[in-house]
This record gives structure tokens, sequence and C-alpha cells, in this order.
């Protein structure tokens, strides 16, 4: 096996998230060497030239098509081929069509690569998160999900809209499963180290009663109202994807709503859910079992619950 190159980042899926997710990397001058894979070969090499025909604006970066031999010495292997969701279709329905994509990806990944670190993004993201894990063999804390780190900066950009204050000020987490189950911890949700309800009476705006729960709802409908209007979503994933790949790279501990193994948090046992995590240049450092309130800690586990019941169906 090659020798791990701290800054190469493999990207497997050169469509709207896996190009858009380069560029994003590119433009904040995370990693020195990117390399694009997809099954359509063209695509990828379209992108990659795409990408690198704007290397002078930015700092010194090879971007390149290439196939899984060229992911030997990647630090991190972001994952984000397969089918994405079409309009009225749930995460959950790409299930059957993803596994399948999943294990031989995983195969060609693991025949060049034992030591990087393993960011799905495909969905749906938490149940092909435990799959790469099983399929792959590697630790679970090289195993990362891009999970609700997506749902949580939206869940912090409408606060900040709502609030007028900036999103950078406005601190939450959405956790649980990446889609119609997961939960927001309002009971954690602070403005200025003040938690949201005692922020409200000191803020000049005095909003609706069920102001602040529409925002919640809104962030668990964003994907479907995005895909309704243009068909995909790619811009803001990409900048998740990002941020967590910066974490990685940089060795930040960052702490960022990624999905992982659940090894007992909360009692969930033996899948992959998202929980605020420490992620740093070995992948997960922690996951943190902060405090939840009772309604939040249930509802996590219903979230849990209902992923398990999918994950008893499938066949592999
Ligand atoms: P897309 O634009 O159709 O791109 C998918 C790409 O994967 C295409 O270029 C395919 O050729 C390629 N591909 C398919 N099979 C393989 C294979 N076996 N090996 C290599 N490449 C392959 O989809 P898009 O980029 O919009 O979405 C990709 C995935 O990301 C979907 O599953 C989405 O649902 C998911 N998203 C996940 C999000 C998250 O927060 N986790 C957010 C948005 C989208």
């Amino acid at each position: 096996m090659a020798e791990i190159n701290p800054n190469k980042i493999a990207v497997i899926g050169a469509g709207g998230v896996g190009a858009t997710t380069a560029y994003a990397l590119m433009i904040q001058g995370i990693g020195s060497e990117i390399v694009l894979i997809d099954v359509n070969r063209d695509k990828a090499e379209g992108e990659a030239m795409d990408l690198q025909h704007g290397a002078s604006f930015v700092h010194p970066v090879d971007v390149y098509a290439g196939d899984y031999s060229d992911l030997a010495d990647a630090k991190l292997i972001v994952i984000t081929a397969g089918a994405a969701q079409r309009p009225g279709e749930t995460r959950l329905d790409l299930v059957k069509k993803n596994t399948g994509i999943f294990k031989n990806i995983i195969n060609s990944i693991t025949e060049y690569n034992q030591e990087g670190i393993l960011l799905v993004v495909t969905n749906p993201v938490d149940i092909l998160t435990y799959f790469t894990w099983k399929f792959s063999g590697f630790p679970a804390q090289r195993v990362i999900g891009s999970g609700t780190v997506l749902d949580s900066s939206r869940f912090r950009t409408l606060l900040s809209k709502n609030c007028q204050v900036a999103a950078s000020n406005v601190h939450g987490y959405i956790i649980g499963e990446h889609g119609d189950s997961e939960v927001p911890v309002w009971s954690m949700t602070n403005i200025a180290g003040t938690q949201i309800k005692n922020y409200c009476p000191i803020c000049s705006k005095s909003c609706r009663e069920h102001e602040l729960t529409e925002i919640s709802d809104d962030v668990r409908n964003a994907a479907y109202e995005i895909i309704d209007k243009k068909g995909a979503t790619f811009y803001a994933v990409a900048l998740g994807v990002a941020r967590i790949a910066r974490a990685i790279l940089r060795d930040e501990n960052a702490v960022l709503t990624v999905s992982s193994l659940m090894e007992g948090y909360y009692g969930v046992n033996d899948m992959s859910l998202s929980l605020p995590t420490l992620i740093n240049s070995d992948g997960i450092k922690q996951v943190l079992e902060l405090p939840l309130a009772e309604n939040e800690e249930k509802a996590f586990k219903e979230s849990a619950a209902k992923l398990k019941e999918t994950i008893k169906n499938i066949t592999i």
C-alpha cells in the first residue's frame, strides 16, 4: 500500500455534488491534489479540466480524473456516486439502488487503500455510511457520513435570518437521520451563549408563537423544495463536505454533526446516525453524548428505530 498523502482528496462520483465539492475544496484551499473518479469517465475528465483551468486563481492544486488505483495514497475519499433523489422520492427510496452500487465501490477502494478516511455523502447517507463500515472493514473512526451537517447549517442559517444575527453566532444541531425523522435540538440552540428561549425576550423582534418551530420544519423539507424547483441540491452540501474535509486535513477537533457508527449512545447500537462529533485527522475523535431534553432523546431513539427497520429489510 502507498504512503498516505495528507493533502490528497479523492472524490468518487463527479456529478452535481461531487464536482461542486471539488470546486468548494479548491476555492477554499483544502487539499493540494484532488482526483475525480466516475463510471462516466468523460464526465470526470470534463469536470476536472474545467476545475483545473481555474488553478491560477487559487492556491496551488492539481485536479485530475483518475481511476481507483489513483486513490491509493488519498487521505480522504469522498463518495458521492450513485442515484440521486427524483422529485417526490424520499432518501430511503434510494436505498436499494445505492447499497448495490456501494458494495462494488467499497471493494474497489479497499483494493488500493486501507488507511484513508471514507466520507459518505450519497443518500440515504446514514444507511450507506453503516454499510460502508461493514463492507470496508475499516475501523468505525475512519468511516464518516456527511449526516446532518447540511441540516445543521440550514437550521443555523434560517435561525440567523429570522433572528437577524450572523449565522456564525447562532449555534444549533440537527441530529438523528439525515432525512424525515431528523431531530432539532432546541434545548442546546443558542445565540451568544444564551439558550434560544431566553434570547427571544432580549430580541427586539416579536416572533409569532410557532415561528421557530416552523424553522425546523422548513429545514426538514428543504431538500424536497429545492429538488422540486431545480431538480437537485449540491451547493450547500458541497460546502458542508468541504467543512468536514477541512476538519480532517487540518486536524481541527471541530464539532460537526456527522453520521457515524452508534456504539450505545442514548442506547442506540449497530447503525450510523448523526450526533455532535469531534473530527480531526484521525477521523472521528469522539461522539459527544450531550444531555438532551427528554422529548429530544425520545425523538432520536424513534429516528434510530425507523432506520433500524429499513436496515433489517435490506438484502445484500
Ligand atoms: P448526480 O449528478 O446524478 O451524480 C452522480 C454521479 O455518480 C454521476 O456522475 C454518475 O455517473 C456517478 N456514478 C454512478 N454510479 C457510479 C459508480 N458505480 N462509480 C462511480 N460513479 C458512479 O447526483 P448528485 O451528484 O446530485 O447526487 C449524488 C448523491 O448525493 C445522491 O445520492 C444524492 O441524493 C446525494 N446527496 C446527498 C446530500 C447529503 O446531505 N448527504 C445532499 C445532496 C445530495
